[in-house]
């Protein structure tokens, strides 16, 4: 065996990056080549993405890539879920729309009118979120002129190599895919009234979607193959979640904390679907049983707030420092209100849950970021609990993988109200996933997961965080 070389294209909400992924000979190590931000634009229409610019980006980023390690072999791409491009005649119809965007509750009651909610999950196993694919589906009006509808992923591959395709474990986040087979639901999509024209054949992580178009080839340096991986963020991470039992639970932390297990039969009872439990497609056919917990965006719209009031910069990590300083209580707040989804000042929104509450909004930012981390902790950890009962599994450690990992706070106050072990990292466990799956296909061999996950943890030592008990003072926040 040696050393093959790979490019990874990770994009998350607000930043994107490529990386060069090197596996082999017991070796799994990531060089960042290109990190840009990127986020959401507020356009006429509402809240887009700046599509353009995203994948100006990666092209750079790709051919960066291939200038500092010309043995890459392959290309792979993932980003966060559900939203999509629409093709006609070859051509990208308009930007995408940004799931932030509050248009999409009229889509919800469409849907629900035709498909009520608890039929839709025997279905699609989906956790309800107003941003779905298939409630944007239903009230974009464009769906009718395309030709193709593709997730984000699988548009900037169907950029690259003119190849249209739904990558499994992305399009599960759809809504439109049968939780039991992994198929396009064509009857549900039609009773929704999506054509069903826009639906492209579907490929399994590891699959070969095609080779760069020879223009880009030019422009990247080199003619490479563009491989399937786990194209949604989320089951990227999952696969490098060095699970250390059967019965841990892992929580991927970036913009959402992604809390749950990976199981190998759904769950579809009504207590699964009244807390709200996903099953999303896995790598490898596992179903990824989770619940989204707003994550470290609670945080990065409040430095986003506080610096447009300070017109200066606010270090986010000495902002911690201070938030860990404080031995006062902090009032929790509930994370998942829907009223902290959309950009915009969130100290205000959290302060009037907090009044709404009756509790007092704490005075410094220090003690106001500290109850943003304590409340994402309460969730997390309550989360933990809810995903052990609705699965029978009994929870004995806790994988906490993505830029979270780096928050010893979060950990620490996860691990104290979960009343289990926290084990942190690998940060980069999206790209890591991402390279790991390219790496498999290039072999060419049978390599399960749990071997994939064993290289994880050879390679990237995690941090423990144990839970301190008693805490009084944590246990008695409110
Ligand atoms: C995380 C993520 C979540 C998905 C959300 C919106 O980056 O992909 O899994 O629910 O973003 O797409």
């Amino acid at each position: 065996m040696s050393v093959r070389a790979v490019a990874a294209v990770d994009l998350g909400a607000t930043s994107g990056r490529v990386m060069i992924g090197r596996v082999g000979d017991g070796r799994l190590d990531l060089e960042l080549v290109s990190r840009f931000p990127h986020g959401s634009v507020e356009r006429a229409d509402g809240l887009h993405w700046d599509f353009g610019a995203l994948y100006e980006n990666v092209l750079e980023g790709l051919a960066e890539a291939v200038r500092r390690e010309p043995a890459i072999e392959s290309i792979g791409i993932d980003s966060w879920a559900v939203d999509y491009g629409l093709i006609a005649g070859g051509e990208l119809l308009a930007e995408p729309f940004h799931y932030r965007d509050e248009r999409t509750a009229r889509g919800v009651g469409e849907v629900h009118g035709s498909i009520p909610f608890p039929e839709l999950y025997t279905r699609n196993g989906l956790q309800f979120l107003p941003f779905n694919t298939l409630y944007q589906y239903r009230i974009d009006e464009r769906v009718a002129d395309a030709d193709t509808a593709l997730l984000i992923p699988d548009l900037i591959a169907f950029l690259l190599t003119g190849v249209r395709a739904a990558e499994r474990t992305n399009a599960s986040t759809t809504g439109l895919l049968g939780v039991g087979d992994g198929e396009w639901d064509v009857d549900l999509a039609t009773r929704i009234g999506i054509p069903t024209r826009v639906l492209p054949p579907l490929l399994d992580p590891g699959a070969l979607i095609g080779s760069l178009r020879p223009e880009l080839a030019e422009r990247i340096g080199r003619t490479l193959p563009v491989v399937a991986v786990g194209s949604h963020d989320t089951a990227s991470a999952v696969v490098a979640v060095p699970l250390s039992s059967p019965s841990a639970a892992y929580i991927s932390c970036g913009t959402w904390g992604l809390v749950g297990l990976e199981l190998t039969e759904p769950v579809l009872t009504e207590a699964a679907r009244e807390a709200n439990f996903t099953h999303e497609r896995g790598v490898d056919g596992r179903y990824r049983f989770l619940h989204n917990v707003t994550g470290l965006w609670l945080l990065s719209e409040s430095v986003r707030a506080w610096e447009a009031e300070d017109g200066a910069s606010v270090d986010l990590s000495e902002l911690l420092v201070g938030a860990s300083a404080v031995s006062h209580q902090v009032p929790l707040f509930d994370a998942n209100d829907p009223s902290l989804s959309a950009p915009g000042d969130m100290p205000s929104r959290i302060a009037a849950l907090i009044r709404e509450a009756g509790a007092a909004v704490p005075a410094s930012r220090a003690a106001f970021a500290r109850s943003i981390v304590e409340s994402i902790a309460a969730a997390f950890a309550e989360t933990v609990r809810t995903a052990s009962t609705l699965s029978g599994r009994e929870v004995d450690v806790i994988h906490l993988v993505g830029g979270g990992s780096l928050n010893a706070l979060l950990c620490q106050a996860t691990a104290d109200r979960a009343g289990l072990p926290v084990l942190a990292g690998p940060v980069e466990a999206t790209a890591l996933g991402n390279v790991l799956v390219q790496w498999r296909a290039l072999e060419g061999v049978d390599i399960e997961l749990e071997e994939l996950r064993a290289l994880v943890a050879a390679t990237h030592p995690v941090r423990r965080f144990d839970p301190v008990t008693p805490d009084p003072g944590r246990m008695h926040i409110r």
